[in-house]
């Protein structure tokens, strides 16, 4: 053999050793990489309810005679909205697709039919025209059987729930006619917080997406959406108070800004689904965004003995600085209903601080030394005082409980640092405060394979603790953060990504089959797909819809 052919010979075995490596990395993972969706026992539910009985005798469903009405024995209003809105909106997903012309159900025929689903709220305080809450019960029963299908709920929220539920019941026969088992479910959620991050600041986000996103939600369950409205980049936040911060902040000053209305229409399109807004303002890092329209806000960065024309994060020493703080958050109180704010406090960076000789004289009076952790937890409590004022509750990121600031009992500790995020739930409940998780739930990182099994394997309460401390953990957030994500991706990349998360909030600590959850998860992005969301695929599949 000639050198030059040996190379080549040589060449083509790394070659081929490469390809046979590319293949393992590609099929070695568990079989349900290869699956295709088989069906579960639990039919379509997403995420599974507590309890379930799915009985073979089924029902046919039809456009024509079906309807959603209040029980003659509910303590709601028959001018509800946010009930009838509800009605209306199940009607439509339980018919989707739904052939009109083609009486195929004679097929069929002497099946019974479900002409009703009677919706029974059992309280009088049926909180219909409320905000939902941490508190707030999402519990309901449903039995679906002749003469009509019954759903009980204490309060709004749970029939909500409840009615994603039943419309998630019901599929289409062998002959196209829409069809439903005899089923009992009880169900209530295993956290009270469930939220989704959606960052406005990298990019721009159409009122559009959000509101799409927010129906999203409702299909999966999830009850909170912590809007990160504004960072570094952009201040799409139009403020009543100080209009020239997305003026100046936003990357465009009127196409590229959330108005008041816009504020508004949200939350009530949130509301109407219970799901929870809300807002982070997060400083004092992540801010350069602020400055552009706020003159003294930021610290102003020095090279030498001279200011570099940079700015650091917001200026502590400044009473100005407290002053514009309490004016901003008293607006921001008012103008999102919920009891609580986030109010951010990640990453920090101390260079800019560090050089300027304003603050290096501060830290010397205060006796802060060269520990410029003392001077943001500094900041960071004159802040929380100043919200407290607003009467709101607030979160904060994980940092803030690091640094030792003084909380309030009913701080929120938000944990998102991955790595040693178990230690770091011990930590913070072991103190006492309130926490949730979004650590192995940050859904900007992608990568080639099922990564929601990844998410959908996390236990939350895996950490050493105490009963009472497992109790303080309320949930957990699946994080999408903006940097490469707009209008043209953010559906598909957030779901069904962050459904994995809602079934591991949801439902009983013991649902952990990713088999089943496979099956079910396969159906129950079709159905997103159906309803007009366009949810990326799990893998290699089709849905039956395509074909219509
Ligand atoms: N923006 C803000 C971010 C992040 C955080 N805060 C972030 C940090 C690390 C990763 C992803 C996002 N982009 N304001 C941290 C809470 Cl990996």
């Amino acid at each position: 053999m000639s050198p030059s052919t040996m190379i080549t010979a040589l060449k083509l075995t790394f070659l081929l050793l490469g390809i046979g490596f590319c293949y393992r990395l590609q099929h070695s993972d568990t079989n349900e990489e290869t699956r295709a969706a088989q069906p579960s026992k639990y039919g379509s539910l997403w995420p599974l309810p507590q309890k379930v009985q799915i009985s073979e005798v089924s029902f046919k469903l039809s456009r024509a005679s079906f309807q959603i009405i209040d029980a003659e024995q509910s303590f709601a209003d028959p001018t509800c909205r946010l009930l009838q809105d509800a009605y209306r909106r199940y009607y439509e997903y339980i018919f989707v697709g739904a052939q009109t012309h083609k009486s195929s159900s004679n097929k069929r025929a002497g099946r019974a039919e479900l002409t009703e689903l009677q919706v029974r709220i059992t309280s009088p305080d049926t909180e219909c025209g409320g905000y939902p809450e941490v508190t707030s019960d999402e519990s309901y029963e449903l039995s679906v059987d002749q003469p009509f299908a019954v759903l009980k709920a204490p309060k709004v929220w749970g029939a909500l729930r409840g009615l994603e539920t039943f419309s998630q019941l019901v599929y289409e026969d062998e002959y196209g006619a829409k069809s439903i088992n005899s089923t009992v479910i009880s169900d209530f959620p295993r956290f009270r917080h469930r939220g989704i991050l959606l960052d406005s600041s990298r990019h721009f986000l159409p009122l559009k997406v959000i509101l799409a996103n927010l129906e999203t939600m409702a299909m999966n369950k999830f009850n909170v959406f912590h809007w990160h409205i504004v960072d570094d980049q952009s201040f799409p936040y139009m403020s009543q108070t100080f209009p020239q911060l997305s003026k100046q902040g936003a990357y465009h000053p009127y196409t590229h800004v959330y108005t008041p209305t816009d504020v508004k229409i949200v939350i009530e399109f949130a509301r109407l689904r219970g799901i929870r807004v809300i807002p982070e303002y997060d400083t004092p890092g992540h801010t350069q965004s602020w400055g552009k329209g706020q003159k003294d806000l930021l610290t102003p960065c020095y090279s030498g003995s001279e200011p570099s024309g940079t700015f650091g994060p917001v200026n502590p020493i400044l009473n100005t600085t407290y002053d514009f703080m309490k004016r901003f958050f008293t607006e921001t109180s008012s103008v999102f209903p919920d009891a609580y704010i986030h109010l951010g406090g990640d990453e920090v960076d101390f260079t800019c601080w560090k050089s300027n000789p304003d603050i290096q004289k501060f830290m010397v009076q205060q006796g802060f030394g060269d520990d410029y952790k003392k001077l943001e937890s500094y900041y960071i409590q004159r802040l929380l005082d100043i919200v407290t004022t607003t009467k709101k509750g607030y979160m904060i990121w994980q940092e803030v409980f690091d640094n030792g600031v003084t909380l309030k009992p009913d701080t929120v500790v938000h944990v998102w640092i991955g790595g040693e995020s178990n230690e770091e739930m011990g930590k913070v409940t072991g103190a006492g405060y309130t926490t949730i998780l979004s650590a192995p739930w940050y859904l900007d990182y992608i990568s080639y394979a099922q990564d929601w099994q990844r998410y959908y394997k996390v236990e939350p309460l895996n950490f050493n603790g105490t009963e009472a401390q497992k109790k303080l953990v309320i949930g957990g957030e699946a994080c999408l953060w903006g940097e490469y994500v707009d209008a043209t991706n953010l559906t598909p990349r957030l779901w069904p990504r962050a459904s994995a998360v809602a079934e591991r909030l949801w439902s009983a600590m013991n649902v952990t089959d990713t088999t089943d959850a496979f099956n079910r998860l396969s159906v129950h992005r079709c159905r997103m797909v159906e309803r007009g969301i366009p949810a990326q695929p799990l893998f290699s599949s089709y849905c039956p819809s395509e074909y219509k």
